[in-house]
């Protein structure tokens, strides 16, 4: 197989291969369990006892972020962001509703942890959507999607995001798709070349609240932004985005953005286009502040690379930046001093559309020969890269100066990102490595087509890298963040002091039902093990809106509030305050209960909602509404 598929990349018919012999599934299983007692017992967390890292998936086109805990590995809870989840309510409340818009998915692949001085702080968690071309912020205090931003203007496909700057200045976004701008633009495909744009941006974040606005944007050519990655220490203040199908072609982009041997990254430096803003050197563009280089130089340069690449990856000392390209067999390391001389030096081969591309043989440091199909590096603290490998479903393990491959492990199968505990910070902790693997057949027991993912914990500890575990995750994980428990103190109740809902009530005797014409207002208690009022009587039609304060100050005594038949299903923590609103239009009597099994007498917290029939309301009050069941069913395919 891998014969085959050197000599096919020799031949350069690899994306032929790519389609037709992806599948792992012919492999022969990989026998890599190493010593059964001594994985087990690094990977065995005794109940009761408590794992010590997070491990924040992105959920892929889920639209939620996933935590399991390592080494165990077990998964312990689901962040609802870009998609509504019963589960806590996410999306049923007034407050998660608005924040989705109309919105019920998201494309969530770069989870990014807010940092302070280029380390985890554990404040927030972004993470971008690629569909919709949001970014969303997670608060680490209480694990809870707080704030969704965009459709952000200009950016379509934002891909190369959520990518955090060493203090949490900006959060990055790049557009994956060029289309014509502004968006809503029309123009035919065929002048794809010289009126799609790409745009690479910048969102500002607020050091107090984490809030996100716009910050800046630079136009780019129409090439497909990929992967983004951050400077640091000497190369703080830059960012660096991967692009395919610099050749600016349409169609079957499998055969026709794969003509030019080299593709580039964007090196961006991001204190020059924040300092652009400042001093008024941009447009607006739908609201944005675009900064257009063929106007301001000095902001972006090219840098030629692998084609067709996918992950860019600064090193922990912000020294290199590497590049993979997935066609290849190599990985590019480039060196940031060597850019900046190149670029003092105007040591360039050219330009697209006035952004000067930088001359390959100045920057590059070494190309490693990492094996087949590289995608993404991650770095550990004794100097190590390791670089996955899609095609080859392999990690390989090399080091940072001598540029040789130490080792190598096989994964099953066909690994996408990886990720090392503290992974994009400038102290990666190498304890482990996970891989986040696209394929899991055969790994578990079968559950039809629609299998799961796999991911794999891998110890770096030895020379050796060596498999720990396999574990299975919803679809579908692109890239995680992986922290130390101890560096998160969520809090476990909202205290009351807290919520500074004006809406809140915190004693049964301040329950009430008002109405204002046909508006009416609940304001609702939960509490072991009633809601306060337990009847709520309303006339067809009306506006209704309840605020319901989960009066408890213990943890993990959550209550749910489902209400028959109107599709509402929310779930309060303690010391929390929701708002339900809905317009009471079908008529008869509907219960509202507990969802979430809070004590003995969970089955008995239960209330009715009452809707009157409009108009003659005592002559139809008795009389059972019409039926309208409904059949509906998948037919058998
Ligand atoms: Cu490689 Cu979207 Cu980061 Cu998937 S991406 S693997
Ligand atoms: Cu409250 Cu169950």
């Amino acid at each position: 197989m891998k014969r085959i598929l050197q000599t096919a990349l020799l031949l350069g018919v690899l994306p032929v291969l790519l389609v037709f012999v992806p599948s792992c599934a012919r492999r022969p299983k990989v026998q890599q369990r190493g010593d059964i007692e001594q994985s087990a017992s690094a990977t065995y967390v005794a109940p009761g006892d408590l794992d010590q890292y997070y491990i924040f998936y992105s959920g892929g086109q889920s639209g939620n972020v996933y935590i399991s805990g390592i080494p165990s590995m077990r998964h312990i809870a689901t962040i609802p962001v870009f998609t509504p989840y019963p589960g806590t309510g996410y999306g049923f409340d007034k407050e998660t509703k608005a924040m989705l818009g109309n919105y019920t998915w998201g494309d969530v692949h770069h989870p990014a942890m807010s940092e302070t001085n280029g380390d985890y702080d554990g404040r927030w968690l972004f993470v971008n959507d690629n569909a919709n071309d949001r970014v969303a912020r997670i608060d680490l205090r209480d694990f809870k999607t707080k704030e969704i931003f965009g459709p952000i203007p200009n950016i379509s496909g934002n891909h190369g995001s959520s990518f955090v700057t060493p203090n949490t200045e900006y959060v990055l976004a790049a557009s994956r798709f060029s289309i014509p701008l502004p968006k809503g633009t029309y123009a035919p495909i065929e002048q794809y070349a010289t009126t799609y744009h790409g745009v690479l941006s910048g969102l500002s974040v607020d050091p107090q609240t984490g809030h996100l606005s716009l910050g800046w944007q630079v136009l780019v050519p129409p090439f497909d932004f990929d992967l983004g990655s951050v400077g640091k220490g000497p190369s703080n203040g830059w960012a660096f985005w991967t692009s395919y199908n610099t050749e600016r072609a349409t169609g079957k982009l499998e055969v026709t953005s794969t003509q030019k041997d080299r593709d580039y990254i964007a090196a961006v430096n991001w204190k020059a286009a924040e300092a652009a803003v400042k001093s008024g050197k941009f447009k607006i563009l739908d609201g944005a502040k675009i900064i257009d280089p063929r106007d301001v130089p000095g902001i972006v340069y090219l840098v030629p690379c692998s084609k067709s690449p996918h992950g860019v990856d600064v090193t922990p000392d912000g020294k290199y930046f590497v590049g993979s390209g997935k066609l290849m067999g190599v990985t590019t390391v480039f060196n940031f001093d060597k850019l900046q001389k190149a670029i003092q030096d105007k040591n360039f081969t050219g330009n697209e559309d006035g952004i000067p591309v930088v001359n390959y043989d100045a920057v590059k440091e070494a190309e490693v020969n990492v094996g087949l199909g590289p995608l993404h590096t991650q770095f550990d603290d004794q100097g190590y890269a390791y670089t996955s490998l899609f095609v080859e479903s392999a990690i390989a393990k090399w080091k940072l100066g001598t540029w040789e491959v130490v080792d190598k492990i096989p994964v099953s199968y066909n690994i996408g990102h990886l990720a090392v505990p503290g992974g994009d910070t400038v102290h990666p902790e190498g304890k482990y490595v996970l891989a986040l693997n696209k394929l899991s057949h055969g790994r578990h027991i079968s559950v039809g087509p629609s299998q799961p993912e796999s991911s794999q914990l891998i110890d770096i500890t030895g020379d050796k890298m060596k498999l720990l575990y396999d574990a299975f995750t919803e679809p579908e994980p692109h890239y995680a963040q992986i922290i130390r428990a101890d560096r998160l103190k969520p809090i476990e109740v909202y205290a009351q002091s807290e919520n500074k809902n004006p809406n809140a009530i915190w004693d049964v005797k301040n329950a009430k039902i008002e109405r204002n014409g046909t508006n009416v207002v609940v304001h609702m208690t939960a509490v072991r093990s009633n809601f306060e009022p337990n009847k709520v009587e309303v006339n067809q039609g009306d506006h209704v809106t309840i605020y319901l304060t989960n009066i408890e100050q213990t943890v993990d005594e959550l209550h749910g509030f489902g209400l028959q038949e109107y599709n509402l299903q929310i779930v309060v923590d303690p010391g929390e305050t929701k708002t339900i609103e809905f317009v009471a239009n079908k008529p008869g009597v509907f219960a509202y209960y507990c969802t979430n099994f809070c004590s003995a007498l969970h089955q008995e917290m239960q209330g009715y909602l009452l809707v009157k029939p409009n108009g003659t309301a005592s002559a139809h009050a008795a009389k059972p509404r019409q039926s309208h069941t409904q059949v509906a069913k998948l037919g058998s395919r």
